[in-house]
């Protein structure tokens, strides 16, 4: 049986990061072709279509969308596409869970967006932790005056898993828990 969480991060790596590595390409959207990915995922991880579909189904983030022959990744991109989110009205109160070693650069910087193309906030204090801890060491989590943030004129997006998405956060909107 293929290892669904290897095929999970492939497909990541594959629509967020690096299609090529996979052969293939993604449009100004995001999309790439489902049979396409599906091809290469059976001849690497020997998985059925049905299997694949499931993956992307029960996936527990729902980190990927298939629409017809399509699939993309919802958020987490590094590579430039426009998912043609529309601004949302956050919480008054959004977090972000990081670690301690990054602490004086992020209140220096502020919260940067790094390798990918949204700095990515967090709905509650425990969704934030579950991101922190995916790193070593000591956990952070900062909270985020998204309100002040939407008051002084930044936009924030909703990816369609519940992602809440913004080019910088300053520092003087970060308050540490
Ligand atoms: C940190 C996962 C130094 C930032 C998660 C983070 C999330 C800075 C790291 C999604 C900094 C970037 C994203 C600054 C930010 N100086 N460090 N000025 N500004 N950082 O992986 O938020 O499982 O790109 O705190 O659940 O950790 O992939 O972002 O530690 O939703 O679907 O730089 O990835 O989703 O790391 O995680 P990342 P993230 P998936």
């Amino acid at each position: 049986m293929p290892n669904d969480t290897q095929i999970s991060k492939f497909m990541s790596l594959v629509l967020r990061h690096a299609p090529h590595e996979a052969g293939l390409s993604l449009d100004e959207n995001g999309w790439a072709d489902f049979d396409a990915l599906c091809a290469v995922i059976q001849s690497k991880f020997g998985a059925s279509v049905a299997d694949i579909a499931s993956i992307v189904e029960e996936n527990p983030k729902k980190r990927f969308a298939i629409d017809g022959n399509r699939i993309r990744a919802v958020q987490g991109h590094s590579v430039d596409v426009d998912l043609g989110l529309s601004p949302s009205v956050p919480p008054v109160t959004l977090y972000h869970g990081t670690k301690e070693e990054f602490l004086p650069s992020i209140l220096r910087e502020g919260l940067t967006s790094q390798s990918r193309q949204h700095v990515h906030l967090s709905k509650d204090v425990e969704t934030a932790l579950i991101v922190a801890r995916r790193r070593h060491g000591k956990s952070v989590i900062l909270q985020v005056d998204s309100a002040t943030m939407t008051k002084d004129g930044a936009s924030f997006f909703l990816s369609d898993n519940g992602v809440w998405l913004t080019n910088h956060v300053s520092p003087r909107y970060l308050v540490q828990m």
